[in-house]
């Protein structure tokens, strides 16, 4: 299952696409892992990556340490289909205010698509951070995860495409009916 979405800006068009399938899967030019800030590839999209992806990637976790809630950095790909594995720090649901937790999950992905840019990459795919282990609500996540997104496209000057990769089919489904009501507004 997937569906794609044109973003425009004055200068270029942008494409948001959906899909339902495994993250390590997808040739991106990086893949985003949801990390949490000791860099230690857990459970979840993290095990996934440290299973294909070989031990090169924890390693290099190791030597950048840790990373604050909120925050990104860049490893590479290991033995992954993509050159980088962007690693994003969702928040743990419960330790924060419901605003706050938003904040942060807003600052992992705007932090995400930055450091993009930065190197020079054009293409990305995020999973729903932080709605597994973590415990965010999926509806609230998917509204924050799709309209940051969105709000950074609208002022990338570079053209990007970005995908949201969702394990399962209801995820899919809820992820991608609120990028339809999003955008229509
Ligand atoms: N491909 C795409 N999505 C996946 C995959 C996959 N292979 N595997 C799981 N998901 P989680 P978090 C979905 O728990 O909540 C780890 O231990 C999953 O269904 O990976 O941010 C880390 O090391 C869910 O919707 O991330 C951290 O300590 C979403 O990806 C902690 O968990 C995120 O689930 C991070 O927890």
């Amino acid at each position: 299952m997937e569906c794609q979405y044109l973003i425009q800006n004055a200068e270029v068009t942008h494409t948001l696409k959906l899909i339902q399938g495994d993250i390590t899967e997808r040739e991106t030019d990086a893949i985003v892992n949801a990390a949490n800030i000791n860099l230690v590839l857990g459970s979840g999209v993290a095990g996934a990556i440290r299973r294909k992806g070989g031990k090169s990637i924890q390693e290099e976790c190791n030597q950048i340490g840790s990373c604050e809630v909120g925050g990104a950095v860049i490893t590479t790909g290991g033995n992954l289909n993509v050159k980088h594995v962007i690693h994003a720090i969702g928040p743990i649901y419960k330790q924060y205010p419901p605003k706050e937790a938003e904040l942060h999950l807003s600052n992992a992905i705007k932090n995400s698509l930055e450091i993009l840019q930065d190197n020079k990459l054009s293409s990305i795919s995020f999973p729903a951070i932080s709605t597994g282990v973590y415990g965010f609500p999926k509806h609230p996540a998917a509204d924050i995860i799709i309209s940051t997104i969105i709000r950074f496209l609208k002022t990338s000057l570079i053209q990007l495409s970005v995908e949201i990769c969702l394990f399962s089919s209801d995820d899919y489904n809820i992820f991608n009916n609120k990028a339809r009501m999003i955008l229509k507004k």
